[in-house]
């Protein structure tokens, strides 16, 4: 019998993989993989909320696979696997639609936010979104959902269906906790410290495959506090843009806020921006440098993502078969 806890988590390939991405979430996943059961997959049915070009759409998922196993996610020891590729994700995800209200759909801070940026294309998938990433979560009864903090509220509407129709039918859902963690859980874009880094502001945005000269330019060109002492310090309140830093140092380095203060004591910005781009370079080359040659063997990416969904599979259809005899669904 296996008694490890499950986890499960997913990121959309909507755009290349970044630091936000890696410091908030990602780079615990890892960790978890020794003591629970883990379940990572690309969100690509998400993704299509938002229009995607094909061949874009197609190269940022394979690439995302290889990202997942280069930030150390081995999967011989967790299942990683495509969204798409397990039709019970789409399945439930009808079911649960309707058991989900207009009502708090309309109160997403996501849906708001994406509505007013794509005013062109505010389609039903991009409203109904949350009952999609319930049934992702809800199919594999994970009890943590680690995710960065913008997603705090997704895992708290899955809870309220998964309860709603556990009131109706009895315990077929398991209700999962989110799982934020302290540092990093919103990293700022550097070119905007009141905005989080998001692809949709590549200046501010430190992606994982970009070149290190580049990324030592974004942090020299970092957005930093109009106060006169320039001092290192973690404050988000005064201090938005330097704290940004420090957390984004703190996260890279393994350091405490207090020994980053204290190592800056008296140093100001200028140095302190290049050292912080230059931790990011050394935390972020081993990964690209795996992720490289990784997409150069897509044969062992083909493996991994077919086995991935294969077990995927096998757990997901037992819930979706409870769930279709639960509501009263004529077995085949
Ligand atoms: P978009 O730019 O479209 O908002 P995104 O870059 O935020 O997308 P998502 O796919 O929405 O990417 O997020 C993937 C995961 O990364 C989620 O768990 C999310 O909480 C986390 N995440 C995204 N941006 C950040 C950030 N700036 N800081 C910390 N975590 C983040
Ligand atoms: N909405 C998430 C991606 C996502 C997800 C999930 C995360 C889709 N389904 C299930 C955790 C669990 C995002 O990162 N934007």
């Amino acid at each position: 019998m296996d008694e490890k806890k499950v986890m499960l988590s997913g990121i959309q390939p909507s755009g290349d993989l970044h630091l936000g991405n890696y410091l908030g979430p990602l780079r615990h996943w890892p960790e978890m993989i020794e003591e629970f059961d883990c379940y990572f997959f690309m969100a690509d049915l998400h993704t299509i909320t938002v229009r995607q070009d094909p061949a874009q759409l197609r190269r940022r998922v394979l690439t995302q696979v290889a990202q997942y196993i280069a930030c150390g996610l081995d999967p011989e020891k967790c299942t990683i696997f495509i969204q798409s590729h397990v039709p019970a994700h789409a399945q439930l995800g009808w079911v649960l639609d309707c058991y989900t209200m207009f009502g708090e759909l309309s109160r997403m801070t996501q849906f708001k936010d994406k509505a007013a940026k794509h005013k062109d294309n505010i389609n039903a998938g991009l409203f109904t979104y949350p009952a999609l990433m319930a049934a992702d979560i809800l199919l594999y009864q994970p009890d943590f959902v680690p995710v960065g903090d913008d997603q705090r509220q997704h895992v708290e509407i899955c809870r309220d269906i998964a309860e709603r129709f556990n009131g109706i039918y009895g315990e077929v859902f398991k209700v999962p906790q989110p799982h934020i963690a302290k540092v990093g859980a919103r990293i700022m874009s550097l070119n905007d410290p009141q905005s989080k880094m998001s692809k949709s502001n590549p200046e501010g945005c430190v992606f994982l495959m970009e070149r290190p000269e580049d990324i030592l330019r974004k942090f020299k060109r970092a957005v930093t506090d109009s106060d006169t002492q320039r001092c290192v310090r973690y404050d988000p309140e005064t201090k938005p843009g330097v704290s940004n830093l420090v957390q984004i140092y703190a996260a890279a380095t393994g350091k405490s806020f207090e020994a980053i203060e204290a190592e800056f004591e008296g140093k100001g910005y200028g140095a302190f921006k290049p050292a912080v781009g230059e931790a990011v370079v050394e935390t972020l080359r081993p990964i690209r440098e795996e992720t490289e040659r990784l997409l150069a063997d897509k044969g062992y990416l083909e493996g991994v993502y077919r086995t991935g969904a294969e077990r995927a599979e096998r757990v997901a259809n037992r819930t979706l078969r409870k769930v279709y005899k639960k509501i009263g669904f004529v077995p085949r």
